[in-house]
């Protein structure tokens, strides 16, 4: 089995929980609340912001026939943030707040993968990063109802275009892996595991909000 799929089948029951979400089916039926999708609008841009470093990061640490497919990743992603500004203009969104606890603490966690792991494992877990999204909004593309409001975003994640370069992700992937040694693959399995269960609390935060809050 190639390393990308076992990693997915090993955490198929994660997946399972957010495939699909209330978040993403209240986008594929166009249910989604205002302040839902303003909260996640500025969450995500935050995630994105702050992944652009990640991305940085993994890009000092990789091996030569991967700096092309980085450079051109920070691109797409840096680019997106134009798209957020855009929606956020429009929808009244403001992209200066602060950060909740799970967007900081996943944004942290990626920055501490890109600088304390193995490039391998820094790039399996963004091959988790897309391939969760990927699949989650391909999901809402499959069960949006026609004239869908949130199409842009839908199309942005759930198209064939993006599927195809998530699993450019999931070959190059594959193709480190025999370089791995035991200690290094359990890692990367640990790691890629933490990344699913960081998707589940992004949406179920995007969701509910703030998960704890101080009592007063
Ligand atoms: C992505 C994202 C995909 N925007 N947000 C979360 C919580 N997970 C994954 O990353 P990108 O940079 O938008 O392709």
């Amino acid at each position: 089995v190639k390393l990308s799929e076992q990693l997915l089948q090993d955490n198929a029951d994660v997946w399972r929980t957010w495939l699909p979400h209330p978040f993403t089916q209240s986008v594929a039926d166009g249910s989604l609340p205002r302040e839902v999708f303003l909260r996640w609008l500025a969450q995500d841009f935050r995630f994105v912001s702050e992944g652009l470093r990640f991305l940085a990061v993994l890009l000092g640490k990789a091996p030569a026939e991967l700096v092309d497919p980085l450079a051109g990743t920070i691109h797409a992603w840096n680019s997106e943030l134009t798209l957020f500004r855009a929606e956020a203009q429009r929808a009244g969104a403001d992209l200066a707040a602060r950060p909740l606890f799970v967007t900081q603490a996943y944004a942290d966690f990626l920055l501490a993968v890109a600088h304390r792991e193995a490039f391998a494992i820094g790039w399996a877990v963004l091959f988790g990063v897309e391939r969760s999204y990927h699949d989650a909004w391909r999901w809402a593309r499959e069960h949006a109802v026609s004239d869908n409001p949130y199409r842009a975003w839908i199309d942005n994640w759930g198209s064939d275009g993006f599927g195809a370069f998530v699993e450019g992700l999931a070959s190059r992937l594959d193709a480190l892996a025999p370089g791995l040694d035991d200690a290094t693959r359990s890692r990367l399995d640990e790691r890629f595991a933490e990344t699913a269960r960081f998707e589940v609390h992004f949406w179920e935060m995007a969701w509910r909000g703030e998960l704890f809050a101080v009592p007063k």
